[in-house]
């Protein structure tokens, strides 16, 4: 038989002196490198409790295989504590993101058809494509103003614009012009807020929903402020599209948006769209664009598999004759570059579930309840799941023996990324027309680390060069 739950390794049994050890390391900013080193300490499971939240910790592939084939039907990953305590303290109901149960259930079917599913998906591309076409008229034009053949910056709040703009388009059937030189201020205000919400989760996560709202510390209030601006925002380009509905002023040949299908269908309650949408709204913005960023860095560092990976997109905008449906078919090279960008900077540091059943990890029995979390940072980095893993090589996923429950950057099963296809999309319709028309270059050697502000992020501004070809 198995061994039993309390011989699993770790430190679980003092969750408040746990999390001053934790603050004390820096742990807020660095939970990433934190695990990776509890996995060194204790092998490829470790139980641990921060605070009042206890969990085990696994980092091999077939122990998360395991895990996510005893799911079930209703999964449940680990609630973000501030996020939940701000829709209870304002009364706001909650997306998919936050549900749970039957509720989620239904809400979530209702919105796969309409986000996820292969019919709505090639739907998307005429959307994103024409963003990502802005974005590199926008660069050509930099590089016209910069008189010197080339654009170099850190493009990380161009990127955040055309990340916003992109989801906004498949969600709203409508441009917000975040690609022009006059920038909507209000856009921008949601963009900052995006990030400030992130930001200040991370300090109160492990504080229970109940406490937060009666500590009124600043970081709690400045998390308020924040969701407050996303939840206005993300209202008005709703009731803008509900405005035209009800004035019969968009017309159903154009693809409309995914907010304009979801009213229109009626299946769901006006105010389960709206956190749903807003949700999707607020989860687009820094996703994708830490994502390209980290991706263009790779591939200034790497001309080699730049090149390859321009060869491949030129051949198959050939072979296409320019249909970007048909170019997505053939771009294997580019996918899998995506994929290794996000295994060496994944945007979840982990993925969590709920057991619901006994499991058996490591040869240990793993109660029901239990939450567990698959280090998906450290998994990534880890020699025995990706030999020299430091390498950046997009190869490797087209050569790899077994990919089994490898690739998990956008979580797994019914509970995945909901804006998984929207993100993957955007990326390479934005890096197909990157490498159409540039040579992405960076100039010194600087090594960028990675931070965690609930989501994994660079530790410093990237640099990058657009040399036109
Ligand atoms: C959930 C990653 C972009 C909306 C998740 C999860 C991960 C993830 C790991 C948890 C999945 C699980 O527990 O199995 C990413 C990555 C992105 C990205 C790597 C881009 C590089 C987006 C975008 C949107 C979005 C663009 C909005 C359009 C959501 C939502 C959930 C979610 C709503 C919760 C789904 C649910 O609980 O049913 N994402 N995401 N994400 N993501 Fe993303
Ligand atoms: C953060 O310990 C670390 O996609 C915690 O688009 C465990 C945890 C739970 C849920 C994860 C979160 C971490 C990171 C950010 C994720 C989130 C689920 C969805 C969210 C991965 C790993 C994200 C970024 C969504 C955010 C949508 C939101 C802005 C409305």
């Amino acid at each position: 038989g198995a061994r039993p739950f309390d011989q699993v390794p770790g430190e679980w049994r003092a969750g408040w002196l746990n999390l001053y050890h934790f603050w004390k390391e820096g742990g807020f900013h660095n939970v990433h490198n934190i695990m990776a080193s509890k996995f060194q300490r204790f092998g490829p499971i470790y139980r641990e409790k921060l605070g009042v939240y206890e969990s085990v910790n696994i980092i091999s592939p077939r122990d998360a295989a395991m895990l996510f084939k005893s799911e079930g039907m209703l999964p449940e990953r680990f609630s973000v504590p501030p996020w939940v305590a701000y829709r209870d303290y304002r009364n706001k109901p909650y997306g998919v993101l936050l549900k749970t149960g039957e509720a989620w259930r239904s809400d979530r079917l209702t919105l796969n058809k309409e986000v996820l599913s292969p019919q709505v998906v090639d739907s998307f591309v005429p959307l994103l494509d024409q963003v990502s076409q802005d974005f590199v008229r926008r660069a050509r034009a930099q590089v016209q103003q910069s008189g010197r053949e080339r654009w170099t910056a850190d493009f990380s709040h161009e990127l955040f614009r055309f990340a916003l703009e992109s989801v906004c388009h498949v969600l709203y059937g409508e441009r917000l012009g975040l690609l022009q030189d006059f920038v909507d201020p209000e856009a921008q205000q949601f963009i900052d807020a995006v990030t400030l919400m992130f930001h200040t989760t991370s300090p109160m996560l492990y504080v229970p929903p109940a406490l937060l709202r009666h500590l009124n510390t600043k970081t709690w209030r400045d998390h308020v402020h924040a969701w407050d601006a996303i939840f206005t925002q993300a209202d008005k380009c709703i009731q803008n599209v509900y405005r035209d509905i009800r004035l019969q002023r968009k017309s159903t040949e154009e693809h409309t948006g995914i907010l304009f299908s979801l009213l229109v269908q009626d299946k769901l309650p006006l105010d389960d769209i709206k956190a749903s949408v807003t949700e999707m709204m607020a989860g687009g913005v820094d996703t994708t664009s830490m994502t390209l960023q980290w991706a263009m860095l790779e591939l200034a560092r790497s001309p080699g598999i730049q090149e390859r990976l321009r060869a491949e997109v030129l051949a198959a905008k050939q072979e296409a004759q320019g249909d970007r449906v048909k170019m997505l078919k053939s771009i294997r090279l580019l996918k899998a570059a995506i994929k290794e960008t996000l295994r060496l900077h994944p945007v979840a540091v982990t993925l969590q579930r709920y057991t619901t059943q006994e499991v058996i990890l490591q040869d240990y029995r793993i109660p029901p309840k239990t939450l567990v979390q698959v280090g998906l940072y450290a998994m990534g980095r880890d020699p025995e799941v990706f030999p020299k893993p430091e390498q950046f090589n997009p190869e490797r996923w087209l050569v790899m023996g077994s990919k089994h429950f490898k690739g998990l950057s956008f979580g797994f099963g019914p509970r995945q990324c909901l804006g998984r296809r929207i993100a993957e999309l955007e990326m390479q319709l934005f890096l197909m027309h990157i490498l159409e028309n540039f040579k992405i270059e960076t100039k010194r050697a600087v090594e960028v680390g990675t931070k965690f502000d609930l989501i994994l992020v660079p530790d410093k501004p990237i640099y990058l060069t657009l040399r036109p070809l």
